[in-house]
């Protein structure tokens, strides 16, 4: 039997709107609309940080490629900073960041069609948000009964941090942008994956030049976690040229490695990655020393510097390597405490750049070269549940690394075998 694509169908209906709509949207442009394409924004809880928020753009980017197929969207990408982990004062103000600072963004636009919400407000007095939904959970959770998907909208349980202007339009912090408005708030309770969301923004796709809010963008799950869509959204994820070749450049010199000797090349199109990618990683082991506060909520599965050296020393003797990386949150001084344990035989390589390549890069730049130099190591061990070492060891599992170079973790002390995070393959 012969049947129509559906999807051919919907965007064949979703044209014809366009072309109606689009008179109208343009008339009224210098008001702040938006012609043309619907834009999905989104933001987080300030408190989340960096690494949980490129988790939460795979989640996103992964449910706009589904909203795609129901009208023209395009995702727009939120300004980074600040962050509650960008410390660093002495660099000047971290905030209103673009992508392009830290990602390589013609790379994710193969994936799915993104903007910088710098370049949507360039061409503006003001960008008017049709509608802004603030989701929520469920004030009652889910106790101990069945596990269950469900949305309704319903009164704000906490107030959202927006407010109303004297003209009836909503503003909130929107990044430090001052010219943002909203026209209303909803509250969204809701408890399920992010194609829950489908219904509600697709109502959008109707019309063009719509613009869309969800805040609180880390509450829904990820639609297909660990499935091809998820590899390809992570794929898409490259670094910005700039930090591949700091990286690189502090491989060849403190750590004679660099792509070609350690098979770790990959093609400059993630769409021509292939799963026989086999890396061998350079003559060096890394480790991920999660500190500060994982020293206080997580003290059975952290460990003491001493015994965090003894676990590094042991890896490096076994695979025969003498210098040992080490990627760390925690200070100077924490680094030469972690240096005194090592017998000299091995030596602990740090990365410490100038001021003027911190002010360039910024926090969220040095802590990325530090992710790719741990990626391209012979053997890497990460800290319990950080997602800092999480975006590692995908970067490994793309890179082809054999899975028990990647997905091991430092045990607190005197526990020689702690339990070891789970081994995310890649699937293509
Ligand atoms: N430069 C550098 N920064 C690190 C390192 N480890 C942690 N950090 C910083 O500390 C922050 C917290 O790290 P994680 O817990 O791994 O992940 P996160 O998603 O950013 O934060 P949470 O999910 O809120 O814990 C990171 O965003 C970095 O800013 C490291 O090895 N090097
Ligand atoms: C604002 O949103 C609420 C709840 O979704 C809705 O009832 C109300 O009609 C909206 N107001 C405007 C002006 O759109
Ligand atoms: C990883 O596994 C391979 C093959 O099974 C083995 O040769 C190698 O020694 C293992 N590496 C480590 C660090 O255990
Ligand atoms: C080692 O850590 C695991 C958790 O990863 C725990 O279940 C086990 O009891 C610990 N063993 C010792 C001796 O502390």
């Amino acid at each position: 039997m012969m049947t129509i694509p559906v999807h051919l169908y919907i965007s064949f209906a979703v044209l014809v709107a366009f072309n109606v709509i689009r008179l109208q949207a343009s008339q009224a442009c210098d008001r702040g609309v938006v012609t043309g394409r619907n834009y999905l924004m989104y933001d987080l809880n300030p408190a989340e940080g960096f690494n949980l928020r490129r988790d939460v753009y795979i989640r996103i980017a992964v449910f706009v490629k589904r909203l795609q197929q129901h009208g023209d969207w395009v995702l727009v990408l939120p300004p980074w900073g600040p962050l509650p982990h960008w410390k660093s004062k002495d660099i000047g103000e971290q905030l209103k960041l673009p992508w392009k600072k830290f990602f390589n963004v013609e790379s994710l636009v193969k994936y799915v069609t993104v903007v910088e919400l710098s370049d949507l407000l360039s061409d503006k007095k003001t960008l008017l948000v049709n509608q802004l939904i603030y989701l929520q959970h469920f004030q009652d959770g889910w106790n101990d009964e069945k596990w269950e998907e469900k949305y309704k909208f319903e009164e704000c349980i906490k107030k959202p941090p927006y407010w109303e202007t004297k003209g009836g339009l909503v503003k909130g912090w929107f990044w430090g942008y001052e010219n943002i408005e909203a026209k209303n708030v909803s509250c969204l309770s809701f408890q399920g994956h992010y194609k829950k969301l489908l219904p509600i923004l697709s109502k959008h796709s109707k019309t063009s030049g719509k613009v869309v809010m969800i805040d609180r963008g880390e509450i829904p799950l990820h639609d297909d976690y660990g499935g091809v869509n998820y590899w390809k959204a992570r794929r898409s994820m490259r670094y910005s040229d700039h930090l591949y070749s700091l990286a690189n450049q502090f491989r060849r010199e403190f750590l004679e490695s660099d792509d070609e000797r350690d098979d770790t090349l990959l093609p400059s199109d993630w769409r021509d990655e292939s799963v026989e990618l086999k890396a061998k990683g350079g003559n060096y082991v890394c480790g991920h020393l999660r500190r500060q506060d994982f020293l206080y909520g997580r003290a059975s599965d952290v460990p003491s510097l001493e015994f965090a050296a003894k676990q590094l020393e042991k890896i490096a003797l076994l695979l025969d390597v003498q210098n040992i990386f080490v990627a760390s949150d925690g200070t100077n001084q924490e680094m030469e405490k972690l240096r005194s344990y090592l017998s000299p035989k091995f030596r602990l390589v740090v990365y410490l750049p100038s001021f003027e390549t911190r002010k360039e890069i910024l926090d969220g730049g040095v802590a990325i070269v530090e992710q790719i130099i741990c990626s391209r190591a012979r053997h890497f061990i990460g800290s319990f549940e950080s997602t800092f070492s999480f975006r590692i060891q995908e970067e490994r599992e793309i890179l082809g690394f054999p899975s028990n170079s990647t997905f091991n973790r430092f045990c607190a002390d005197g526990n020689n075998s702690c339990e070891q995070p789970a081994k995310w393959k890649k699937v293509m």
